[in-house]
């Protein structure tokens, strides 16, 4: 698939990026990387492994309220197999989101354990990256239950790295790192959940796509939702969602937007788009 995008893709910028993700890996003993739950292996970025060096990582699973829970269960197995710490969490209604903390002290405990010996007073620091869109901000909004507000932004100010305290031992970076997804390798499945602007991608063949994989691997929602009882071609399926919402069948660009919409806001049911059969 071709997929043309705004994003500066020129080794210098992605150079300047990466060491700048590496300076502020260095500044701390854990690394969260968030992870869409809906595409957990098109939302991973294997940057966050290199820059990590011998760190751990701990993969938050975000927005698990919109992704299928069994395979959801069946990544979480899979990234633990592959020496990963995981969190299933949903920062908007806080499941799990208390569970960080502990995790993070467990994780690091023998590091903890390592600095009390030698009377070291040092916090624990984390910091946060992930693609754009996975939820970054409402996580550390939600972790520090308060707005940030990002002084470092305007002209003039110094940027110096600022850090929000998540418990009396451990502070997290506020600056999340901002990771580009490998749209070559991961493009639908990103433009399928709206990690991408539709606007740079080929709609028609993604809204193709979302039928096929619809038809696939929730065939009985997709059927449902639309009053689908065979399906001939993909014509078949634009006449039944304009018949069952009320539109004009040949207003593609409108049908489209139903079905994108709907697939993304849970309106045919919770789904994962990554399947862990395509690893
Ligand atoms: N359903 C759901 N939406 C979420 C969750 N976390 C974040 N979002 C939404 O995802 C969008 C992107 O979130 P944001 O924090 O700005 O992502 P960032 O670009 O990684 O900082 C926003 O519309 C959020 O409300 C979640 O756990 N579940
Ligand atoms: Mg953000």
């Amino acid at each position: 698939m071709e997929v043309k995008t705004n994003i500066n893709w020129f080794p210098g910028h992605m150079q300047k990026a990466k060491r700048e993700m590496k300076e502020k890996t260095s500044l701390v003993n854990i690394v969260y990387m968030v992870l869409d739950s809906r595409i957990p292996k098109s939302s991973f970025n294997h940057l966050v492994k290199e820059i990590a060096s011998n760190r751990p990582i701990l993969l938050l699973l975000n927005k698990a309220d919109l992704a299928d829970k069994i395979e959801t269960k069946k990544w979480m197995d899979y990234y633990k197999s592959q020496g990963y710490y995981c969190l299933d969490i949903d920062a908007i209604t806080g499941y799990n989101m208390n569970k960080i903390v502990p995790l993070t002290y467990e994780i690091l405990k023998d590091k903890i354990e390592r600095n009390k010996e030698r009377g070291i007073k040092l916090s624990m620091k984390a910091m946060i990256t992930g693609i754009p869109n996975v939820g970054k901000s409402t996580i550390i909004n939600a972790l520090v239950k308060k707005k940030i507000t990002q002084v470092g932004d305007k002209p003039g100010v110094t940027k110096t790295q600022q850090w929000v305290k998540l418990d009396s031992n451990l502070d997290l970076l506020d600056t999340p790192g901002v990771l580009w997804p490998k749209l070559e390798e991961n493009g639908m499945n990103l433009a399928l959940t709206g990690a991408i602007k539709d606007d740079i991608m080929p709609i028609d063949e993604i809204v193709k796509y979302g039928f096929d994989f619809m038809n696939t691997y929730y065939k009985e929602a997709f059927y449902e939702r639309y009053k689908i009882d065979k399906i001939d071609s993909i014509y078949d399926i634009y006449e039944k969602i304009a018949k069952a919402r009320g539109c004009k069948i040949d207003d593609y660009e409108k049908i489209n937007n139903i079905f994108l919409h709907d697939l993304r806001h849970e309106k045919l049911g919770r789904v994962t788009v990554d399947r862990l059969t395509s690893v």
